[in-house]
């Protein structure tokens, strides 16, 4: 029989943003270093533990929002990967009323998209605290300074605060600042 966590002891949370963002990317890694999988896999391949169906595989792309957790702190934290498609949009609404907050993953390369856009509005309309997660910071030409001040001056609804500060940009990339715990988090 598996694990019983008392009801104070999960977490629901909801990966959200733009097509491509990388959600389920990032949901893998979150198994990965939680150490429910030995290997990180790759949506390219059709190895991730959430785009398991055959049409996702086929596609590359989350079609129906998927359900995996890991165990941290001694929490249950259960994690929604949801499509990004504009086309499965019907996916965040049920997803959002059992989540209790939300990841929005947004692609340094492109910023805020269409779908940042709708899915920040319906965390919006369901309260949810969330925090924003700004991937593929690894590509060429990425201005972090810029997109931080685009986010703070789209979404001032709750309004954003920075709490890392990544180090160096594309190849250079080096790490983290994190600022409330005045640490450098370095590759
Ligand atoms: N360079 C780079 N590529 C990434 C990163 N994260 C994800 N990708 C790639 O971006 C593509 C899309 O990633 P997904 O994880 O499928 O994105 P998603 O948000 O789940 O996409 P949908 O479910 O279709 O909305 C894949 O080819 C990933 O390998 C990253 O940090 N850096
Ligand atoms: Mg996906």
């Amino acid at each position: 029989m598996g694990k019983i966590y008392k009801p104070e002891s999960i977490r629901n949370v909801a990966i959200l943003g733009h097509v491509g963002s990388g959600k389920t990317t990032l949901n893998e890694a979150l198994l990965f270093r939680a150490k429910c999988i030995d290997k990180k896999g790759e949506v390219a391949r059709g190895t991730t533990v959430s785009d398991y169906t055959d049409e996702e595989i086929k596609h590359n792309m989350s079609i129906r929002t998927s359900l995996s957790f890991i165990e941290w702190k001694d929490h249950k934290i259960n994690l929604l990967d949801i499509p990004g498609s504009g086309d499965f949009s019907g996916e965040i609404n049920p997803a959002l009323r059992v989540a209790e907050s939300c990841i929005v993953v947004i692609d340094a390369e492109f910023g805020i998209q269409i779908e940042t856009e709708k899915h920040w509005q319906m965390a919006n309309s369901f309260k949810r605290p969330r925090i924003i997660f700004i991937n593929k910071i690894d590509k060429d030409m990425i201005n972090h300074k810029e997109l931080l001040e685009k986010i703070e001056h789209n979404f001032k609804e709750p309004p954003v605060v920075p709490i890392q500060i990544p180090m160096g940009n594309g190849k250079d990339f080096k790490g983290i600042i994190d600022i409330i715990y005045h640490k450098a988090f370095f590759l």
